[in-house]
């Protein structure tokens, strides 16, 4: 079963203009082929479908433990997008009525990239694309065989590299570019992670032809903070007392990859300390939590109160 806790596993920078094509390009992380849904759907399925779990506890444990993960992912690309499609917050924006809403105020979205985007979900996100196909059960992948399902994983996590350098490459927006360097850091870790577990059962050095693309991760400005702190070198458990079996696999002596900063890779129980979730003022014009909310604050204000 799963645990949620309020927080994002970064937290991320304000946008600084609103710009949802660049959501729509993240959104590529997000619905895309190679996005988080598609691996959270991957492993989630798999650690499910899982055979012989006691007696391939390291090789279980890694997938389930990094299923956790990737379920933060999707909800920080989903914070990313919805943070574009805002842009910046107008304190005290959201407290009253929305005005008058006959002078088209929202005459640019028709010509957006994803005009679904502000018409169905008021700026949220959802998982589909960066050309609004929806995510689909196809890029679903359990076959029940070990060594299928992880060379499968390990080509997610590669493609999944590479689409993230190429939307990378397409946004200027420091929330965009932090969601990207994020999980360039993290995505990489899965990739290195299910090659050693190939590593582990076949005794192919599969992880020696890391990273794919062939690019380092230190080549991109917004992963230094990330590897400064070492967190390529960190599975987390996500759970409070379950997974640590994954040491045998993530650990071990094995050690970062050539290209980055030098270390043994280690295991850390729990969960990285994550950082604020963007409040997303609403837009009363989109009727977005509604048009005049101010009674709504007054119940959930007394609400509140009355729950303490
Ligand atoms: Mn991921």
């Amino acid at each position: 079963m799963f645990l949620r806790v309020d927080k994002l596993q970064v937290e991320l920078p304000a946008p600084t203009k609103q710009d949802p094509n660049a959501g729509a390009a993240l959104q590529e992380l997000l619905g895309g082929k190679y996005g988080e849904m598609s691996t959270l759907g991957n492993y989630l399925f798999q650690s499910f479908n899982f055979r012989s779990k006691s007696k391939l506890r390291p090789f279980y444990s890694l997938v389930a433990a990094i299923t956790a993960e990737e379920l933060g992912h999707v909800e920080l690309v989903s914070n990313g997008v919805a943070m574009l499609n805002n842009g910046p917050d107008t304190p005290g924006a959201d407290e009253g009525d929305g005005g008058d809403i006959s002078g088209t105020p929202f005459a640019t979205m028709k010509d957006i990239r994803s005009a679904a985007s502000f018409f169905s979900h008021a700026g949220g996100a959802v998982p589909v694309n960066s050309n609004s196909m929806s995510w689909n059960v196809d890029m679903v992948t359990t076959t029940g065989n070990v060594v299928m399902d992880l060379l499968h994983n390990f080509h997610l996590e590669c493609g999944a590299r590479l689409h993230k350098l190429r939307v990378y490459e397409t946004v200027s927006d420091p929330t965009a570019r932090e969601v990207c360097g994020y999980l360039l850091v993290r995505g990489s870790v899965h990739a290195h992670a299910y090659a050693l577990a190939l590593k582990k059962i076949t005794g192919v050095d599969i992880e020696k032809m890391l990273p794919v693309p062939n690019i380092p991760t230190g080549n991109i400005p917004e992963c230094q903070k990330y590897l400064a702190e070492g967190s390529h070198r960190r599975l987390y458990t996500f759970s409070p007392s379950d997974y640590k079996d994954m040491a045998g696999v993530w650990g071990n002596g094995e050690m970062a990859l050539p290209d980055d900063p030098p270390g043994e890779l280690e295991v850390v129980d729990g969960m990285p300390d994550g950082g604020k979730i963007h409040d997303l003022t609403g837009i009363p014009s989109a009727f977005a939590p509604d048009y005049a909310p101010e009674e709504m604050y007054e119940i959930a204000t007394k609400l509140w109160k009355a729950s303490r």
